[in-house]
Parts: C-alpha cells; structure tokens; sequence
C-alpha cells in the first residue's frame, strides 16, 4: 500500500476548522487506502516560543482530537514526534544539504520571523522546514495531506529528497503534496482573504473544535460578509460568504451549488444562524469523544507509547540507511 504521513503542532488549546478542514479531515479518509502515519509535531511546536507547563497537555489534546475525528489505531499509526528521536537525527542530515538562501526563502518563516521581530525568531522557526521534510521522508511517505499554506514546504521537501538521492545514492521516495483545493484555505472569518490561524487570527476569526459551540455561532453571525445581498460562491468578489459556503459545504456534505440553490432570495443572516447549527452538531460528538479520551491519560499515552513504537519500526531502517550512505556509524 502506497503510504501518507502528515502531522500537526500542539501549539493551542483546540484545533480550529481549517486544521480539520484542509488537513485531519482528510486523513482519516486517506486511512483506509493508505499506509497512515500522523503525527502529533511537538518538537515543531517548540520553534516560536512555548510553555513548558502546558506542551505535553497539548499533545495529549491534539492526539485526542485526532482520535476523536476518526482515526483509529488499529488501522494508522499516531505518534508523539519528539518519542521517536530519529526526526531530530535525519533533520541534522537534511539541514546540511540545505542552502541558507533556499531556507530562508520560505514564505512561512519570513511572515512569522516578521511578526515576532526578526531578532527574536529562533533559528528553530528558520530550520522547521527541514525538519519537516524529516517527518515526512524519514517515512518514505508517497503522499502528505495538508493545507495549502504548506504547498512550498512540501516542495523543499521533494528538493531535500531528489538532492539526497542524487548525491548519495536512492534513499527517499520523492513525497506529492496531497492538497484537496476546495478546502485547501479556510479563511479567517474577520479577515476572508487572510488563512484562518492559530497564531495570526483574532479569537473572533477563528473557530475551535472544541470551542462552546454558542460561542462559534456567535463568531460566525459576526463574519465579515461582503457587499451586496445575494448568496452566490465568487472567492475573488465575495470571499467572506464563499468561504462561510464552503465551511458548510463541507461539513454538511451539501454541494455548493445545492446550498445556492437553497438559500436563494434569502439573506447572509439566514446562512449564518444555520452554519451556527452545522457547526453545533459537527462540532458535539467530536467534543465527547475528545473528553472521553482525556478521562484516561494513561491510557492516551499508552496507546502513543505503541504509535511511536510502530513509527520507530519504519523510521529506524531508514535512518540507518542515511548513516550508512553519509559515512556515520550505524545507530546505536
Ligand atoms: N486555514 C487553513 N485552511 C486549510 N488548512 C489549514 N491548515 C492550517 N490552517 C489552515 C492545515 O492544518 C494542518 C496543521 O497545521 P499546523 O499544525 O502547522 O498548524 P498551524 O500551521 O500551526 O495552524 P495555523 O492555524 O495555520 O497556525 P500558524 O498560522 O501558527 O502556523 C496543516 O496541514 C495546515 O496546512
């Protein structure tokens, strides 16, 4: 079976609707046809700053989450990325191949690097990429489900791949960016043209799985909709509504066309209050089952314990492969 990998950071108390929608909720389809690895990114999670007391909740939290959107641990691998330490070791290796003028054309980096002063930005945040391509080739992954924002991201890493091959023999699979473009970018919902984000949305642009779902609806009644009156998918003229119709779209699994048709001759306020009550029920089960999972920490961390041990079984034999073509020891 071909195989994914994709991963997501621990850096918030929730994920949020473009997480789910451009990325987790596509691997848990991709589960049954794929060889699935997903990873909780924690050591990425370090890279702008963090708190110590609150990391390993956050993980446990995400890896809820994952568990309660569907995926399965019978039928994919989920692990805690700093349990399986050769991320850390290939993204030594990868880092050496990579330019200092190609990492740091990374659009992702100079916005972040920007925001925080570009003083304080850790060279962690500047290096992320290529641990990132760790992650990922470490897996000999065919596929990597994500958002559009990691579309360059993923090209580095086929660039690390190929050079890593050319220079010291085939090594990697050269990974595709599994990108689904009707949810690639779930916008913010105060700003429509800017991505929704964890860490440059303000809390009323952004919507949490795992928010009060009174307090979504709230957030969606606010969105910024556009001029005009009409309810029609235009994501250059109307992005605001576009993107409250493609939220629902996909989480209702109604066509666009079909909410169109719908909601003709009615107002934004009409979409909005029923997105609210999509959302509500979308949003409830995963709510239970996340807390179900939280009841029982030990056996979260039981069950990740064996995700990282899985991982370790694939990682390992490639990292070894690495030592040996660069001229290291093997592992010990
Ligand atoms: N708005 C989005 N639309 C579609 N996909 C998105 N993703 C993130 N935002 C959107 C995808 O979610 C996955 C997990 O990404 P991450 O762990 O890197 O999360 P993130 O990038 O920290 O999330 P944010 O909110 O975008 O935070 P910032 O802005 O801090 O980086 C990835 O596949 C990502 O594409």
């Amino acid at each position: 079976r071909p195989r994914v990998l994709s991963g997501i950071q621990p850096t918030a108390d929730s994920f949020h609707l473009g997480n789910y929608l451009g990325a987790v909720g596509h691997w848990v389809a991709l589960q049954d046809t794929y060889d699935a690895f997903y990873c909780v990114v924690d050591l990425h999670a370090i890279t702008a700053g963090h708190d110590p007391r609150m990391l390993a909740q956050r993980s446990r939290v995400a890896a809820a989450q994952l568990l309660a959107v569907g995926l399965d641990p019978e039928r994919c691998t989920l692990f805690v990325q700093s349990q399986v330490p050769e991320h850390a070791q290939l993204a030594w290796v990868l880092g050496c191949i990579t330019g200092f003028g190609e990492a740091g054309r990374m659009t992702q980096f100079k916005d972040k690097s920007q925001r925080q002063g570009n003083e304080r930005a850790s060279v962690g945040l500047f290096t992320y990429p290529i641990l990132q391509a760790a992650d990922i080739l470490l897996y000999q992954a065919d596929a990597v489900p994500v958002g559009e924002d990691q579309r360059q991201h993923l090209e580095l890493s086929r660039d690390l791949a190929q050079r890593f091959n050319t220079l010291f023999g085939p090594t990697f699979t050269v990974p595709e960016a599994h990108i689904v473009k009707d949810t690639a970018k779930i916008t913010d919902l105060q700003d429509p043209t800017a991505k929704m984000s964890k860490s440059s949305s303000s809390p009323a642009g952004i919507v949490l799985l795992l928010e009060d779902a009174a307090r979504s609806a709230k957030k969606i009644r606010s969105a910024v909709t556009d001029t005009g009156q009409e309810i029609v998918f235009d994501a250059q003229q109307k992005p605001g509504v576009s993107n409250l119709l493609t939220i629902y779209s996909a989480l209702s699994g109604r066509s666009i066309d079909d909410l169109v048709a719908a909601y003709a001759g009615k107002g934004y306020g009409d979409l909005k209050k029923d997105l609210g009550e999509v959302v509500r029920e979308f949003v409830a089960p995963i709510q239970d089952r996340t807390r179900g999972y939280l009841a029982d920490p030990a056996q979260l961390d039981r069950l990740l314990v064996t995700g990282a041990q899985k991982a370790r079984a694939v990682a390992g034999p490639t990292l070894r492969a690495v030592y040996e073509r660069v001229g290291f020891f093997p592992p010990v």
